[in-house]
């Protein structure tokens, strides 16, 4: 990315796609927390698009293994275009969530451009879970336990293909870190994609600068680098404020890490900040605690660069 793109915030205020109701107001959250303005103090420009509009919670069951797929379907075509714009407006999209469902929407606009632009894709997927659900295997039939699988082909045809046709996404793009919560059907098709994961077991045993490492391995100036940052990949003691906890997650000092190294690799050109649930919040410390990363994210260093 060229150097300081302007930086879109794209709210979409929906928990469409989530267990728990309460995420639809994690974009008001992250402002509150002072995102722009913590993005400001980088020296960057942001504009703050403000909210995208799109249909209420109906709160049904599933139908078919899907709960409120038209809804959901609604919100990600919203969301589809939005990032379309930022992009082809050559700035930076974060959206701001709304549940993980979102990422459909975005990540399906950043694989588009980046087959436009000719450019290499590196997706990382900072999760405590691995959204590869699909409808024969979910439980809960909420789609934010889908996301992954979508974007890789599998799922509605509506939402496969709302970049074109699918798959979106090729699995060997992605890398998941903080993983500890996978369902056991999950488990086995996230074997079959053969997805490249860093849960909790690898970060305990080898550490997060080498899953970080790992995981960055191969980028390059060609290229375009996507963090779907889920804030439920955070341990539930520094970050409460999620429909569904996870504990034994990324520590404080882990966390910076892993954004700092994705920061040292000034490749950052699309972000996602999903699944903060300020119904479950303290104070809004979950949301200060996201914002204080997202600093990180965009270079904010305490005194030396080493
Ligand atoms: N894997 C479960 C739980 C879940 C996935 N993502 C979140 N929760 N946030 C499911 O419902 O698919
Ligand atoms: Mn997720
Ligand atoms: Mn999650």
């Amino acid at each position: 990315m060229s150097a300081s793109p302007v930086i879109h915030l794209i709210g979409a205020p929906t928990d469409i796609g989530a267990a728990d109701r309460g995420a639809s107001m994690g974009p008001e959250a992250l402002r509150v927390a002072g995102i722009d303005r913590a993005l400001r103090a980088q020296g960057l420009t942001v504009l703050d698009t403000g909210n995208l509009i799109g249909p209420h919670n109906p709160w049904q069951p599933p139908a078919c293994g899907y709960r409120h797929l038209p809804e959901v379907i609604a919100w990600n075509t919203a969301v589809h275009q939005a990032v379309g714009d930022a992009l082809r407006a050559q700035a930076l999209p974060i959206l701001l969530g709304g549940d993980h469902c979102l990422a459909i929407g975005s990540l399906s606009a950043v694989a588009q451009h980046c087959r436009a632009q000719g450019r290499k894709l590196r997706v990382l997927w900072l999760d405590a879970h691995a959204d590869f659900n699909t409808h024969t295997v979910t439980p809960t039939g909420n789609l934010h336990g889908m996301p992954v699988a979508c974007l890789c082909g599998k799922g509605p045809q509506a939402l496969t293909t709302l970049g074109g046709p699918a798959p979106q996404l090729q699995p060997s793009c992605i890398r998941q870190i903080g993983i500890r919560s996978v369902d056991a059907e999950e488990k086995r098709l996230v074997h079959q994609a053969g997805l490249d994961v860093f849960d909790m077991r690898y970060i305990d045993e080898y550490g997060m600068r080498d899953a970080m490492r790992r995981a960055l391995e191969g980028v390059d100036a060609d290229t375009h680098l996507h963090v779907s940052f889920d804030v439920d990949f955070l341990d539930p003691d520094i970050a409460p404020g999620v429909g569904t906890t996870v504990p034994g997650g990324p520590t404080y000092r882990e966390a910076q890490l892993c954004m700092e190294m994705i920061a040292d690799t000034g490749l950052l050109a699309s972000l996602d900040v999903v699944e903060l649930n300020p119904a479950f919040d303290e104070r809004n410390r979950t949301a200060e605690v996201a914002v204080d990363l997202i600093e990180s994210l965009f270079g904010k260093s305490t005194l030396m660069r080493r």
